[in-house]
């Protein structure tokens, strides 16, 4: 594979390879493992990805950060509490299958398809494309395609971990107005009426698609999350008790991140018929308060 001027590939750890974006437009990481796109500073912005300074990068192990790749299914597997968390795709390692650029961004495909090991954990024939366009906006987009003879179902999402100066902070706006369901707490709908604030742990399911703003008066910017081919939201921050039993995250860190996610979790199960594909699309704008 030859890529492109802006593009390198490095292995960092020894025997864990990640592609290195530094374009004009901005600059990146997204490491093979899980084709997860760990970094992305948009030119004259701050980091936008949070990244857990323990976040453990180890082939199999998911990633503390950035945006991992929930599929084929969201949260624990809805049977088999001994599959992983949130599928296996953000384990694997995935393959570059393009890799390009132009004078505005540069655009990375990942390629991974069904074998022997995803079939123990899943008996479905698919193909899995991750595609990456990086530049003044992220724009991700998980695109699945059933290449067997019989319909699967899944859920998944797009897990993505926003640097935010303090979560105590902010505001998250554009879910007014729609329900929303605390799973930790209880299986009932509740009304969200106004913006969000995070006071508390926070892990709820929007029953909304519509585009999210964080805004962030304390840095100085707002981050605006667009989203297709996902019927929910999930927004999540572990608070003080979560984060001491996360291991690959600081006790202290949880203020300065805050996960907006595309999601089809719960009971938004997404059928896929033979030949048919589906498309979860994620794209991140950033936008300064003050000129
Ligand atoms: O998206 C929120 C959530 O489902 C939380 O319940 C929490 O488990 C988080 O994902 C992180 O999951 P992980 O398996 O990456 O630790």
């Amino acid at each position: 594979m030859t890529l492109p001027p802006s593009v390198s590939l490095i292995e960092e750890p020894a025997g864990y390879p990640i592609l290195v974006v530094e374009h004009p437009a901005a600059t990146g990481r997204i490491a093979l493992n899980g084709a997860h796109v760990t970094d992305w500073i948009p030119e004259g912005h701050d980091p936008v990805l949070y990244m857990s300074a323990e976040a453990l990068l180890e082939p199999g192990k998911p990633i503390r950060g950035g945006i991992p790749v929930c599929w084929p299914w969201f949260g624990p597997h809805p049977t088999d509490a001994t599959k992983p968390a949130h599928g296996f795709v953000r384990t694997l390692m995935w393959e570059v299958d393009v890799a390009r650029e132009t004078a505005t961004e540069v655009e990375l495909v990942l390629k991974l398809q069904d074998s022997a090991a995803t079939k123990a954990l899943w008996p479905h024939a698919f193909s899995a494309r991750l595609h990456v366009h990086m530049g003044a906006s992220l724009q991700v987009t998980l695109q699945v395609t059933n290449t067997g003879s019989t319909a699967w179902d899944m859920t998944g999402a797009l897990h993505t971990y926003l640097n935010v100066e303090d979560v105590r902070k902010i505001s998250i706006h554009g879910l007014h107005g729609t329900q929303y369901v605390e799973g930790r707490l209880s299986p009932d709908k509740r009304p969200q009426h106004s913006t969000i604030i995070i006071d508390q742990e926070v892990d709820r399911l929007y029953a909304s698609d519509a585009t999210v703003i964080v805004h962030d008066p304390v840095w100085g910017r707002e981050l605006v999350i667009e989203k297709a081919g996902s019927l929910a939201t999930v927004v999540w921050n572990p608070w003080i008790e979560k984060s001491k039993r996360l291991t690959d995250l600081p006790d202290e860190a949880y203020p300065e991140f805050l996960c907006i996610e595309a999601a089809n979790a719960g009971e938004d199960v997404v059928s896929v018929k033979p030949g048919h594909e589906h498309l979860l699309m994620q794209r991140i704008d950033v936008r300064k308060l003050h000129a």
